[in-house]
């Protein structure tokens, strides 16, 4: 307890700031594993995961769905003014981050600001409460990690925003792109997000592919000389998503969207957001999406969460499984971490979950699956046999013929020679279960 709150009333009390106890307390609002200033290899804990809770499904979802409204009454949307409402949600946010002693948020501009059809009332609505960020963040240190804008919820977005068949559409999307640009230069994000929700198809019988992707890649590069001309020096991120809502969305997964940045040429501004319950949409695990972004030298960021093995739905469950954590930090180790993205909580408490309480242990879960995985992936890659064993799969290109292949010395011709006067080749064995094994073998120590 003790935590002073910095907005004008507290929405969650007797909640103070949540500690780190250590793997033995049974205490469900304390921390097991995230150990924020405990270093892991050169790195503390808080460097490697630099962690966000995402202002849209914690602060603006009240556990609606398709077949009923919210199951949660916030206490934040009380008031009948917007305005007034947004400025109580903003002071919830920030007594949340701050309780839970993250060092990043992220957001959308209409879930921090109310929208409004008037370009000129939009705008202002979001000045105003950017101005009250700016002074939450001072007062509390909490950083932005990335802003965006919300581009799909709005009905004149049902055919698509920037890939809309309609281009006072695509212009209209520029007014919210724009103003959420300014918006995080303003707040010093570090990263700025692009969703496409509805950047994609219903039928392909009305559709012009094509045109419609030419159209984003010039949004897209509009945007970039646009935040580039305002001072904005950080990362422009796409968020790859197969469907929902849309049939096909054309950021489709990490290897559909790294072919579109590179034929367009904009792999030098923009990387990848790899979410998730995202990637096993597309039929991926998380762990594929991380590491094809990675080996295109595009991971930028993650929004952690996880889907429903049962159903395969965007569920954005709270991410629990410690195989997938794991997993994600080994990609993420190796790559040399994230930084300047991080690790967004882009995720829900279920319909079921009605009490303030329920946000802060979903993430304490979120914090200390990641917390442990860290720790795990950094012993495999530093103490374990994984490496070596990896490595000495592919020895037989370290030297010799093979070493000459890969630096494009052989012909197929001269292949096929090598092969002739070398016999059948030996089996040898991919001893998954053996990987497997060291895997369960460090989680477990
Ligand atoms: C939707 C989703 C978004 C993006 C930001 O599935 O993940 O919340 O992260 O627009
Ligand atoms: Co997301």
């Amino acid at each position: 307890m003790g935590t002073p709150f910095i907005g004008k009333r507290e929405y969650f009390p007797g909640i103070g700031r949540i500690p780190f106890e250590g793997p033995a307390s049974d205490n469900p609002l304390a921390f097991k594993h995230y150990d924020a200033k405990r270093k892991i290899g050169d790195r503390t804990m808080a460097e490697h995961l630099r962690f966000a809770v995402c202002y849209w499904h914690s602060f603006g979802n009240a556990g609606h769905d398709p077949f009923g409204p919210g199951t949660r009454v916030y206490p934040w949307d009380a008031d009948a003014a917007p305005l007034v409402r947004a400025e109580a949600r903003m002071d919830a946010a920030f007594e949340f981050f701050t309780k839970l002693g993250v060092p990043y948020y992220c957001f959308h501009d209409i879930d921090m600001a109310p929208d409004d059809d008037d370009v000129g009332e939009y705008e202002a609505n979001l000045r105003h409460m950017v101005a009250l960020a700016r002074e939450r963040q001072q007062a509390t240190g909490v950083r932005l990690l990335w802003g965006t804008a919300n581009l799909f919820s709005h009905p004149r977005y049902m055919n698509g925003a920037a890939t809309n068949p309609d281009f006072a559409v695509v212009a209209r999307a520029a007014v919210q792109v724009k103003a959420a640009l300014d918006a995080t230069v303003e707040l010093g994000g570090s990263n700025y997000v692009f969703w496409g929700g509805r950047e994609g198809y219903a039928s392909l019988h009305n559709t012009h592919m094509k045109r419609e992707l030419d159209h984003f890649a010039r949004f897209l590069a509009m945007a970039r000389d646009y935040g580039r001309s305002i001072g904005f020096e950080g990362v422009f991120l796409i968020e790859p998503k197969p469907m929902e809502p849309m049939k096909h969305q054309y950021d489709f997964d990490a290897a559909t969207v790294a072919g579109f940045l590179h034929r367009h040429g904009l792999a030098q501004d923009f990387k990848l957001n790899i979410e998730a319950n995202h990637a096993t949409l597309s039929g991926h695990t998380f762990e594929h999406d991380l590491q094809v972004a990675s080996d295109h030298g595009l991971l930028g960021s993650i929004d952690a969460n996880r889907g429903n093995a049962q159903n395969g739905w965007d569920t954005d469950q709270f991410p629990t499984d410690l195989y997938d954590a794991v997993g994600a930090m080994l990609v993420v180790l190796r790559q040399g971490g994230m930084a300047p993205g991080g690790l967004n909580f882009d995720a829900k408490v279920r319909r079921e979950s009605t009490d303030g309480e329920d946000l802060f242990l979903a993430h304490i879960g979120g914090m200390d699956a990641f917390a442990r995985g860290l720790e795990v992936a950094h012993a495999l890659l530093t103490r374990s046999p994984l490496e070596k064993w990896r490595a000495e799969r592919y020895a037989s290109f370290d030297e010799g013929a093979g070493r000459d292949f890969e630096q494009g010395r052989f012909s197929l011709a001269q292949l096929r020679d090598f092969a002739a006067g070398h016999g059948e080749p030996a089996k040898r064995s991919g001893r998954q279960e053996c990987y497997e094994n060291l895997l369960n073998q460090y989680l477990l120590r």
